[in-house]
């Protein structure tokens, strides 16, 4: 029974480092976006949205950090990776979670008004049909963590039969080739 307790006590602590933002059923945990690299104006941001209640929608997304905010979303099209602005919106599934990531959803800012930078916490506002608006505070992490986090990386899968090369550390675009 005491262990229960104190596994129970971890899994508060972990959820309470993450920062959830709440609103009604609606939590968003694990909110990140990359920092800007040289004069790139835009940038993105991904989350988990977890939804404890009926199915829902998010609708669109706002900021005050760049001119536009939109909800995005990655599609293949003749074996080329493009990115889409989402109309209508993205299902949230009954008692379910949404993942935005890499390579998937994404909320897309253009035109940046400042570059983001690693360490910093910038605030974006989810809009979902029946939550309403969601507060979320994003992290803004460095170029590395970020390349850890992206399993699911943005180029085209073209090395899948390479063998996964996963002894060498800090290859973040592959590698080049004459
Ligand atoms: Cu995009």
């Amino acid at each position: 029974m005491f262990n229960r307790f104190l596994g129970i006590a971890t899994m508060v602590a972990g959820i309470v480092t993450a920062l959830p933002a709440f609103a009604g059923d609606i939590t968003i945990s694990d909110a990140w976006a990359k920092e800007s690299i040289g004069r790139v104006p835009n940038g993105a941001a991904f989350f988990i949205i977890h939804n404890a209640g009926a199915a829902d929608k998010i609708v669109g997304a706002t900021s005050d950090l760049a001119d536009r905010t939109e909800l995005h979303t990655h599609i293949m099209e003749n074996n080329v990776m493009k990115m889409r602005r989402v109309e209508g919106g993205v299902d949230v599934p009954a008692s379910g979670e949404l993942a935005f990531k890499p390579g998937s959803y994404h909320v897309m800012f253009l035109d940046l008004h400042t570059p983001l930078k690693a360490g910093q916490h910038i605030p974006l506002t989810l809009q979902f049909e029946k939550a309403g608006d969601v507060p979320v505070d994003v992290d803004v992490i460095s170029m590395s963590d970020a390349s850890q986090k992206q399993h699911a990386p943005m180029t085209m899968d073209m090395n899948s039969g390479m063998g996964g090369a996963m002894g060498q550390s800090g290859g973040m675009m592959g590698q080049p080739k004459n």
